[in-house]
């Protein structure tokens, strides 16, 4: 079984909720990095107040505080994991890829959730988290399609990607994710 994982997808595709699940079932450890940085926050750590800022603007938070929380995870699990929302962007996959092979651990698999723009934005609008309102929606997506959606080729040219459509029920969706995986 495929135990080093990385769920891709827009802001609202589901990362999180299937990530979740996944880990459940098949006892992963879940490392998402919008749950990390969320933890940060609520410590009310000076890195927290500056990650809550940037994240309320539904920019990216800075490569190096990512990678510098990722790294202190990954380096203590011994089992699967599951990387949810990271990397984000080339230089993070880069970054990503160095540690891998530090740690002598490749990446297996790379789910991409693919879900249309009106569905992710009536799913944010009704989860009504702090950073889930219609501008900064917008702009995570944008983000997302210039930042983020370059990773799927570069995943998809290791021959380690699987497409899943998004946009079914989430039991549907977790199916179609166990389908490609196993
Ligand atoms: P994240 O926490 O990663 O959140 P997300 O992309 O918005 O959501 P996700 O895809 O996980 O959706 P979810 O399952 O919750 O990022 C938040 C912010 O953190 C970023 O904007 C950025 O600022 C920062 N950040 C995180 N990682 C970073 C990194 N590596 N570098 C820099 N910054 C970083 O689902 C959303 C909603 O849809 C839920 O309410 C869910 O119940 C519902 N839903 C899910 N699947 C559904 C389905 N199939 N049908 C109907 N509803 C569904």
């Amino acid at each position: 079984m495929k135990k080093k994982l990385l769920f891709l997808g827009p802001p609202g595709a589901g990362k999180g909720t299937q990530a979740n699940l996944y880990c459940d079932k098949y006892n992963l450890e879940h490392l998402s990095t919008g749950d990390l940085l969320r933890d940060e926050v609520t410590s009310g750590s000076v890195l927290g107040l500056k990650a809550a800022e940037i994240m309320n603007k539904g920019e990216l938070v800075g490569d190096e505080l990512v990678l510098s929380i990722v790294e202190g995870r990954l380096l203590n699990i011994k089992e699967g994991w599951l990387l949810d929302g990271f990397p984000r962007n080339v230089n993070q996959a880069n970054s990503l890829k160095r540690l891998l092979e530090k740690i002598d651990q490749p990446l297996e698999a790379v789910i991409s959730i693919k879900v249309s723009d009106d569905f992710l934005i009536k799913r944010l609008l009704h989860r009504g988290r702090e950073d889930d309102n219609e501008i900064v929606i917008t702009n995570r997506l944008k983000i997302y399609k210039e930042k983020t959606s370059p990773l799927i080729d570069l995943y998809l040219k290791q021959g380690i990607l699987e497409e899943i459509d998004g946009n079914a029920d989430i039991d549907i969706v977790f199916s179609c994710i166990e389908k490609a995986l196993g």
